[in-house]
């Protein structure tokens, strides 16, 4: 009487079935009298399984009955299902339930790891330990977890469930105890906290390491690069659009000091088009709504409905947020990291001058649709604005200085081309403000910078990307995340102790785990990679999409990580899943030109900032600014944005490399930015992405702590209770481990060293701690006073 479907005995919960394999359940129960009142069954032992409902999610449920190769279980109160026994899960013991570190899970299926943290979620714990990683599950509402009154607790330790704090304090700790930097590595996909969670430990380190004051200014910076590199996403009302490193200075003796930020790939794309129901970048929305009269007539400010760059996605506003009351956030925030009031109206003045330039229009002015632009309103703001002159904008929008066989000409752009020469020009002009803003910041809070010190670099940088459509943002995201990855891998399963293992005569499976160096090597390979083919691709005058996608294909179709695909379509298989790129605008992208027009526009500005940026962009492509004009061939000597990102890649992965790393994982347990909503699917497939089963099965199997029998001893002898002055390192490491009832599986005693299972020497170290400071005496006295 097996049907195919299977579904649900309470159809009012009915969910549309998406993923189910055909073996897994059998027809309808519903009102089938064999089964009775399951509520009689309660009273037995429960056996407790996971099965899996229609909709793919798990549940857990208990076994009614056996019968043959069937079982039948009870889903929840008055839901019944019948079940191929071979399809169930064994679930954990209740005494499990919420347990803060998936290791001590007792089966490690997929299922009671969801079930794990959807429990904690539905209880505001919505921080879990993965071994050595801290899972962060949104919340998307305010949890009670912060502030003066935890951050005391996990300074005093006497609060030590998992939390971002905790991950933060250990980061001080081992940078004092160990004098190595730290680094807190936060990913996660957009919308899944890792702003937040940055913050977080930002707060944590200011508030332990504050006094100058330095630490206040620092917090302030968050405010500034939101506004100028955040915007509404269709996935984050607040997502950050580019990645972010800052380093925190501490000095000798523990106090911070200063700071560094370094930023990554800022989506220039959005300042002149974003998504329907997307948003541009904050600032925008913030400074037309909160100028004050006498800037907004200065800056000539309209509402933002009535600028092209931001009517074109029909999204003005976001729900709860006050973009004036923020404009005034950031107002004060750029007084506390010292952007003085001449410079701040200097940067709003781009700000407003980015906007009209999106207003600027053009008049055709042959029959070969060649161009000038409208003297209107628009130009005459953008002219004023930068401090040119209207004849310079036309010319630098409307032409185009070439040199051909030696021999200079000017070029008349078609509407096509000026809008494009305008566009580019707003988008280099924001992101030039962006960087700016970042070199003041750093000039700030450099201040106490002294090289004894020791620093922690916390990095929110964007995760691994797959969407319907992926381009070449994603495609340089991914490739970063290609890199991360290989650094956690490396750190946290630390292959090369294999040797050590057979070293000391230890008994140990091996356990493998997937090393992605086959997708970086087709990335970075040279010169058959796809970076270098999409350089060299790039650097063709005639090539385009197409002829890239065809390179990629004829050299790369044999590489096991690439499939080629139809048209400028070619797939590249990542850990974390196989992602389809189109190709299109890559190469554009990639050779982000602005045209020597407009550069040379900027240096003859009268404003400080366009000189500023000209400066900076002609060091960059190599061309000395007294040169009038080059041809366009000149323009590509610039580094590609891919390789400029490989080079920063490369340089962070290097600093990461000499510190101490300590992983956060977040997660968005939902697509609707909303409270206690947990979908096992999106949960499932992010823990996938970001290796946390992998670490949690992996560490399980492992023995990654080590230490010599001699150093062992000394450091933990003093805790016996017998005198040992006269034995051996071993005999009295023996001895602690037994006092301590440290189980026999989570450790291994090697011919030299002891070697034990993540978090077994996280225990002693606390019962040394408290020792040694004498707590542990007090605390009993306490606690037998109130019993
Ligand atoms: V993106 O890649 O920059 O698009 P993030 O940075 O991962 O993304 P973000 O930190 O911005 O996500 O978090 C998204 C939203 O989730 C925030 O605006 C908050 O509304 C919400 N959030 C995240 N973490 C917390 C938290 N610990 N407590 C409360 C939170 N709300
Ligand atoms: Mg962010």
């Amino acid at each position: 009487e097996r049907g195919g479907g299977g579904e649900e005995v309470d159809s009012a919960a009915a969910a549309t079935p998406r993923r189910l394999s055909p073996t897994a359940a059998t027809s309808p129960t519903q009102g089938d009298a064999r089964w009775g009142d399951t509520s009689s069954y309660g009273a037995k032992k429960k056996h407790r399984v996971f099965c899996q409902l229609p909709n793919g999610d798990w549940a857990l449920c208990t076994v009614l009955k056996t019968s043959g190769d069937e079982s039948v279980l009870k889903v929840s109160e008055g839901k019944v299902l019948r079940l191929k026994t071979e399809s169930l899960q064994p679930a954990n013991p209740e005494i499990l339930d919420g347990v803060d570190d998936l290791m001590q899970l007792s089966y490690l299926s997929e299922p009671s790891v969801l079930y794990n943290l959807q429990y904690r979620y539905s209880q505001d714990m919505i921080y879990t330990k993965a071994g050595p990683v801290l899972v962060a599950v949104n919340p998307f509402k305010k949890v009670s977890l912060y502030g003066t009154e935890y951050i005391d607790a996990y300074r005093n330790k006497t609060m030590d469930s998992p939390h971002v704090y905790a991950i933060a304090d250990a980061a001080l700790r081992e940078m004092k105890r160990d004098e190595v930097n730290q680094s807190i590595i936060i990913s996660g996909e957009s919308g899944a906290g890792k702003t937040e969670t940055a913050k977080i430990a930002m707060q944590y380190l200011a508030s332990l390491g504050g006094g100058s004051g330095i630490e206040y200014e620092i917090l302030q910076t968050n405010p500034i690069l939101e506004a100028f590199g955040n915007a509404k996403t269709l996935r984050n009302d607040n997502s950050s659009r580019f990645g972010k490193l800052i380093e925190i200075h501490f000095s000798t003796t523990g106090r911070i000091c200063g700071a560094m930020i370094q930023t990554f790939l800022l989506e220039k794309s959005r300042v002149v088009q974003s998504a329907v129901g997307e948003r541009s970048y904050h600032i925008f929305y913030q400074l037309c709504a909160g100028a004050p009269a006498s800037l907004r007539e200065k800056l000539n400010l309209k509402k933002v409905d009535e600028f092209k760059y931001l009517k074109q996605s029909c999204c003005y506003s976001i729900a709860g947020v006050d973009d004036s009351q923020m404009f005034r956030t950031v107002t004060e925030a750029m007084n506390i990291v010292h952007i003085s009031k001449e410079d701040q109206e200097n940067v709003l003045a781009m700000v407003s001058a980015v906007l009209w330039l999106g207003d600027v229009s053009f008049t055709v002015i042959d029959n070969e649709n060649h161009v000038e632009i409208i003297v209107d309103e628009a130009s005459k703001t953008v002219a004023e604005l930068l401090g040119c002159s209207i004849e310079d904008l036309n010319l630098a929008l409307s032409k185009r200085h070439m040199k051909v066989n030696n021999e200079n000409i000017v070029q008349k752009l078609t509407l096509a081309q000026a809008t494009d020469a305008r566009d580019a020009l707003a988008k280099s002009v924001y992101a030039s403000l962006f960087e700016w803003l970042v070199e003041q910041i750093n000039k700030s809070l450099s201040v106490g910078k002294r090289r004894t010190g020791r620093s922690i670099s916390i990095l929110d940088i964007y995760g691994f990307e797959s969407f319907d459509k992926n381009s070449f943002e994603q495609f340089c995201i991914n490739y970063a995340n290609e890199r991360l990855q290989q650094h956690f891998n490396r750190h946290l399963f630390k292959l090369e102790q294999e040797q050590e293992y057979v070293e000391d005569g230890i008994d140990w499976a091996k356990v493998d785990f997937e090393d992605n160096q086959d997708c970086l090597n087709l990335f970075e390979k040279k010169p058959l990679g796809l970076l270098s083919l999409l350089d060299e691709e790039s650097t063709f005058p005639n090539a385009t999409d197409l002829t890239f996608a065809n390179k990629l294909k004829q050299h790369l179709n044999s590489n096991s990580c690439f499939r080629g695909e139809r048209g400028k379509a070619f797939a590249v298989r990542h850990y974390a899943g196989e992602v389809a790129y189109d190709s299109s605008g890559f190469l554009e992208k990639n050779r982000d030109l602005l045209h020597m027009d407009s550069i040379q526009l900027l240096a003859k500005c009268k404003s400080s900032l366009p000189q500023m940026f000209a400066s900076k962009m002609l060091a960059q492509s190599d061309i000395s600014i007294s040169v009038p004009y080059r041809s366009s061939a000149a323009d590509s000597q610039k580094l590609s944005v891919a390789m400029k990102f490989k080079g920063q890649l490369f340089q962070l992965m290097q600093r990461l490399e000499s510190t101490t790393p300590h992983f956060i994982r977040c997660i968005k347990p939902n697509n609707l930015q909303l409270p206690a909503i947990y979908e096992q699917g999106l949960v499932l497939q992010q823990l996938k992405c970001c290796g946390v089963l992998e670490v949690v099965r992996i560490s399980r199997s492992g023995y990654p702590t080590r230490m010599t029998h001699q150093k062992f001893a000394r450091r933990y002898g003093f805790l016996l209770l017998e005198d040992v002055a006269s034995q051996d390192p071993l005999s009295v490491s023996v001895a602690i481990l037994h006092q301590f009832n440290i189980l026999p599986e989570m450790y291994q005693v090697g011919y030299t060293k002891l070697f034990f299972r993540t978090g077994q020497i996280g225990k002693l170290e606390d019962t040394r701690n408290r020792t040694l400071h004498g707590i542990l005496r007090v605390q009993s006295c306490f606690r037998g006073h109130q019993v």
